[in-house]
């Protein structure tokens, strides 16, 4: 790999963005990432999870919803990748507000793309599509698949997908779009439901906290490791032709699996501290996804490794040494309460644990 290879990743402070970072890094390109301006203003807890590289990386402010500020960076970039992972990525809170969700996610990925087709025409792209795409579609699923979303998110990615395919036929854009299901890690945000688990699992051991209020446990999702599928982002960018690749791990559990599994880690039945909770039951659900990465393993030689029982035991040990930390260094209160509190911004302090083996 040329040393002079310069990478561009948008979502930099995100999950997936902290450990693209990392293998960009460790590849040897020159990184940049685009981050919010309030990040900037506040990198303690809005940059936490790449505290770390912030020597190594080169962070540029600027927002999806604004056209100048991503033709700024763009131009004085001149990437040769441009990663594009930012999006409004919760699917519950795109029934709250379908407008911003759409203003970020499609018109944002639409700049981005137009932006690179004016000023960095010969870039590779890579656009973070979703399984949240097939939405109620029969499982497995496939590239071939019919998109059938329920949700403005999985409407939002479906229209991304489209402007990414379209931009590389009329445009001869090296443009890719991953379709990657559910990756986990203990990097994961706090209100996703598999780190809401490992977290409070975690506290429900240490006393600090006493129950999990949770929307429907019968939804069924492939999970796997952020680590690994960030891995396929790169491989996708290194094929000659750009092409759309379905990543999952083709294995399916439901919420309820993952509860079991988590408390059951630490000994403890959920079922004592469960609490089903309708209000964080979604208008409309995705009952299933299970996806079919044959195509991923036979071009790009990608497959996930780590599997569902290894997830949820890295996670909830990631969240138990963390709280069991916070508790010693008594840098929360004694209640519970105050705890739960403190959770959300906790999620940052990633940065704080060691970095091997993550
Ligand atoms: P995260 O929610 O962890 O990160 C999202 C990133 O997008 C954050 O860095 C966030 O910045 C940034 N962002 C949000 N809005 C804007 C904006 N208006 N301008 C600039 N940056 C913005 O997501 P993940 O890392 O988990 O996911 C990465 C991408 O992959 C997303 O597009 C997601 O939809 C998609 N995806 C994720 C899957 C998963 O299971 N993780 C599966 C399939 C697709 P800030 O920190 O300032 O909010
Ligand atoms: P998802 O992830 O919607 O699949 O989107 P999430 O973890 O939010 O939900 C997974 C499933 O769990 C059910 N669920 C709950 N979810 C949350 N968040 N909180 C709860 O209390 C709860 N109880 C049950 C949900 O209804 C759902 O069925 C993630 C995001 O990373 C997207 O950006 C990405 O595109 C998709 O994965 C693939």
């Amino acid at each position: 790999m040329a040393t002079e290879q310069r990478a561009l990743i948008t979502g930099i402070s995100g999950q997936d963005g902290s450990y693209l970072s990392e293998l960009l890094l460790e590849k040897g390109y020159e990184v940049h990432g685009i981050v919010r301006r309030v990040a900037i203003e506040d990198p303690q807890h809005r940059l936490s999870r790449i505290q770390h590289l912030v020597d190594q990386i080169h962070l540029h402010a600027a927002s999806l919803e604004s056209y100048p500020s991503l033709m700024k960076v763009v131009s004085e970039v001149q990437p040769h990748e441009v990663y594009h992972l930012a999006a409004q990525s919760y699917v519950s809170y795109s029934f709250e507000d379908e407008f911003s969700t759409f203003a970020v996610n499609v018109n944002g990925t639409h700049y981005l793309l137009s932006i690179c087709r004016d000023v960095a025409p010969k870039a590779k792209f890579y656009f973070a599509g979703s399984s949240e795409m097939f939405g109620s579609a029969p499982a497995p699923q496939n590239e071939l698949t019919s998109f059938r979303p329920r949700s403005a998110y999985g409407i939002s990615k479906v229209a991304g997908y489209h402007l990414t395919r379209n931009y590389r036929e009329a445009y001869r854009l090296h443009a890719s779009c991953g379709v990657l299901y559910n990756h986990e890690s203990p990097r994961r945000g706090m209100e996703f439901v598999t780190r809401k688990i490992s977290s409070l699992a975690a506290q429900i051991k240490l006393g600090l906290a006493t129950e999990i209020r949770i929307g429907n446990p019968d939804a069924q999702r492939d999970w796997g490791h952020a680590r690994e599928y960030v891995q396929a982002m790169w491989l996708m960018l290194q094929q000659e032709k750009p092409d759309d690749y379905v990543i999952a791990t083709g294995e399916t559990h439901s919420v309820r699996e993952f509860l079991e599994a988590a408390f059951g880690f630490l000994g403890l039945d959920p079922y004592q501290y469960l609490v089903l909770d309708k209000r964080l039951v979604r208008p409309a659900e995705v009952d299933i996804l299970q996806g079919d990465a044959s195509k991923a393993h036979l071009r790009l030689g990608w497959s996930a490794r780590t599997r569902f029982r290894q997830l949820v035991r890295d996670m909830v040990s990631s969240d138990l040494d963390f709280y069991s930390r916070i508790q010693r260094e008594k840098m929360v209160g004694q209640s519970p309460a105050v705890v739960s509190v403190v959770a959300p911004i906790a999620v940052g302090q990633n940065a704080l644990r060691p970095r091997s083996g993550r």
